[in-house]
């Protein structure tokens, strides 16, 4: 009898073929399953135990000091056509990309057990979910896949229902920076990553799947995979809108996501739920809003900078049944990182080194933990329901220093695309390479969409239909600094006050004034009860910098030209009637 698993269990035996592991396991994601894992984990050093009564259930892993984070450099898309990957990918033929990277899996898992791991992304039972099987040599990888995704029996169930599925396949290799590879091929549904273990190039459900492959199925399906976080914030009469807010990496989405509210604001029954904080499939529903869910079911966040002063919500999470990478420890075997601020201090460094200072931070600056996102307090119950929520404002952000203001608003649908299109932020320690340089960074979708760019712009632009209820569209940029070199916005749970802002212009009630670039609120419009802002402050981020945003108009244009004649009209003319007012 032909089952609709057979192309699963075909594909399987294929991969063994060509990787020859000593052992097949499929995982069914059970507690017994994972014990053991963990145990054999733990024997071999690839995790070591923390303090277990102060992080019950949680665990330390050191990866390669080669292999920290996102290699841009070494992702592909490979489509048929060159075009369709665009500027923004690095592209090579299917078949040759099969090739290279099928001659490194060639006998790759020898004296290793295979792991196959079916997953789903989304909520087992929503419509807008979409399963995957990941292939991996790495125990690390299950484990973490576990918590990042709904895992095993569940998801294999509706593999075998609806007979779809994601292929990835991924092998830690020899962890040699020489011989790694993150291909994607979007036309047939399949990644293919070698020779690293760490994060978006290893949990493949997370990037690869959930972004690059699913951007691609979006755009011929109608809905949208974006690098977003979904928050709910309800006001103190009990209405709930939900945001979703896309920052390019390490830029944001973790803290606001898992916002507290200022004090007053806490007071008055203002509070705010947590639905994801890196991923969001949106598409638009009966009733033309757009409804979301978010694919993931936990949290790989940033550690440094994770403290109960900038994120309690984050820090709560992680007191049990965290696996951190590349953290510190203190002398008692705890966690520890930059700014956790809990006046402990550490004595390891993430490379297993009596900590120095002078030497090398105790945490990488991508050092993360993975936790079930059940255990974070401001976790909302709707994450969970299949229809998704319905998003009443999309937010774009980045790390800008100079020219950006605080927040301001598109004026229409068209106008938003433009801005999302726009979007520039220093790079962070999230990939390879340098920190700190401004890139172009569009939706904070460059290192993350599976296709051309430009088709990308056309496929947003295609929301603006007869009877759609869009979203509004915002910008904000929580990092603009003062002369003194400092923040001039406190950010974090002073955030709230911009959100709020965002609120009451989607109810029609917030005020701000028309400019080029948009809507663009005084200092006065916001609620800034117990916020001290000095006069550099108030200006820069509620003011208008003419001359820079000319210069800001004329880069944004010789970037748009870059994806040529592919590029829609309606975009080009949006950014030459900006320009045009600003002269
Ligand atoms: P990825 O998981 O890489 O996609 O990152 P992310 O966008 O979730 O970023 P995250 O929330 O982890 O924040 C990254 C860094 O930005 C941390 O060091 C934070 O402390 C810092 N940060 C977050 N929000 C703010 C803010 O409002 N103001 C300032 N100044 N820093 C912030
Ligand atoms: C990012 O870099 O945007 C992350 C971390 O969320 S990773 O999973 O490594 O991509
Ligand atoms: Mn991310």
């Amino acid at each position: 009898m032909t089952s609709k698993l057979d192309r699963l269990n075909q594909w399987v035996a294929e991969v063994a073929r060509l990787t020859r592991p000593d052992a097949i396991q499929w995982c069914d994601g059970s507690d017994t399953e994972n014990a053991a894992l963990i145990d054999k984990m733990l024997a071999d050093g690839t995790l070591h135990r923390l303090n277990d009564d102060t992080h019950p259930g949680s665990y330390l892993h050191r990866s390669h000091p080669d292999d920290v984070a996102r290699v841009e450099h070494l992702t592909y898309v490979c489509t048929t056509h060159h075009e369709d990957a665009g500027p923004n990918n690095h592209w090579m033929a299917p078949d040759e990309a099969h090739a290279e990277i099928d001659a490194l899996f060639d006998g790759c898992m020898q004296g290793r057990t295979m792991y196959v791991i079916p997953y789903c992304m989304g909520p087992i039972d929503s419509p807008l979910s979409r399963c995957g099987v990941e292939i991996t040599d790495s125990p690390y990888v299950v484990a973490n896949m576990r918590i990042m995704t709904r895992m095993g029996a569940a998801a294999l169930a509706r593999i075998e229902r609806d007979g779809s599925f994601v292929k990835g396949l991924h092998s830690i290799g020899e962890l040699d920076p020489n011989r790694r590879y993150i291909m994607h091929f979007p036309e047939e549904l399949t990644i293919k990553s070698y020779g690293s273990g760490y994060g978006g190039n290893a949990l493949l459900g997370k990037k690869c799947h959930a972004l690059r492959i699913a951007s691609h199925q979006a755009r011929s399906e109608g809905w949208l995979a974006e690098h977003m976080l979904i928050l709910g914030i309800e006001n103190p009469q009990g209405q709930t809108h939900y945001i979703a807010a896309a920052f390019p990496s390490a830029c944001g989405k973790t803290n606001l996501a898992m916002l507290i509210p200022p004090q007053g604001y806490r007071q008055d029954g203002w509070k705010i739920w947590t639905i994801g904080d890196d991923i969001c499939w949106m598409r638009p529903g009966p009733d033309g809003r757009m409804y979301a869910i978010n694919p993931e079911a936990g949290f790989f966040g940033v550690a440094p900078g994770t403290s109960n002063k900038s994120n309690p919500n984050a820090l709560a999470s992680i007191q049990s049944n965290t696996i951190f990478t590349n953290v510190g420890v203190t002398a008692d075997n705890q966690p520890w990182w930059e700014g956790i601020d809990n006046g402990q201090a550490p004595v390891t460094d993430w490379q297993g080194q009596p900590y120095d200072a002078g030497v090398r931070p105790a945490a990488h600056p991508n050092s993360r933990f993975t936790v079930s996102a059940r255990q974070c307090p401001s976790y909302s119950a709707m994450a969970e329901d299949p229809q998704g929520v319905p998003i009443s404002a999309i937010v774009f952000g980045g790390r800008r220093a100079s020219l950006v203001p605080l927040v301001f608003e598109a004026r229409d649908w068209t106008h938003g695309v433009l801005v999302g299109a726009a979007m520039g932020s220093e790079t962070t320690a999230a990939a390879t390479g340098a920190v700190g340089v401004m890139r172009r960074d569009p939706m904070a979708m460059k290192p993350f969409c599976g296709y051309n760019f430009a088709d990308y712009f056309a496929h947003w632009l295609s929301f603006d239909q007869d009877g759609a209820k869009l979203p509004k569209v915002f910008h904000v940029n929580w990092f603009r600094k003062g002369d003194d070199g400092k923040f001039l916005w406190p950010g974090f749970g002073d955030n709230l006050r911009v959100l709020e802002w965002m609120i009451r212009r989607v109810e029609g009630s917030g005020a701000a004034t028309e400019t080029p670039i948009g809507h663009l609120p005084a200092a006065g419009d916001l609620n800034l009860d117990g916020v001290t802002l000095s006069e550099e402050a108030r200006d820069k981020l509620f003011g208008l910098d003419r001359a820079g945003w000319q210069a800001e108009f004329a880069n944004l244009g010789e970037y748009l030209a870059e994806y040529g004649p592919r590029l829609p009209q309606a975009l080009l003319d949006e950014q030459q009637r900006i320009a045009d007012t600003l002269a």
